[in-house]
């Protein structure tokens, strides 16, 4: 008995992906700033001067500088330090144990001139 065997040509067909174009827009920007806390500085203050964040929780903080010199929002026990040009902002996430730090504007002669804050955690 004798088989033959059957050949079977196959022509595969190509498919056009056409769909999902990459035009270059990645990236969505959306820091819905739910926890953010805003601190406005000036000559020579925090506004607010004291503020709260939860215990163990990382915490936007957003310094605003609507002054006409540099300043920044500094812990030394946190190792933060937040610095914003005049007129600009900068933001930085803090996580800290519960207490209560001492704030201040490392800026030389700010801290004497009463720039100082507290941030309560906890
Ligand atoms: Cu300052």
């Amino acid at each position: 008995m004798r088989t033959t065997p059957a050949l079977i040509a196959s022509l595969a067909l190509g498919l056009l992906l056409t769909g999902c174009g990459g035009d270059g827009t990645a990236g969505s920007d959306d820091d819905s700033a739910a926890d953010a806390l805003t601190i406005v500085a000036t000559e020579y203050e925090f506004t607010p001067a004291e503020v709260t964040i939860p215990a163990d929780t990382p915490t936007e903080i957003v310094l605003v500088n609507e002054g006409i010199v540099e300043h920044d929002w500094t812990i030394d026990e946190l190792d933060v330090e937040i610095y914003a040009a005049a007129g600009e902002s900068a933001t930085a996430t803090v996580t800290a144990a519960a207490g209560t730090y001492d704030v201040y504007c490392s800026i030389p002669g700010h801290r004497d001139l009463g720039m100082v804050g507290v941030l309560e955690v906890g």
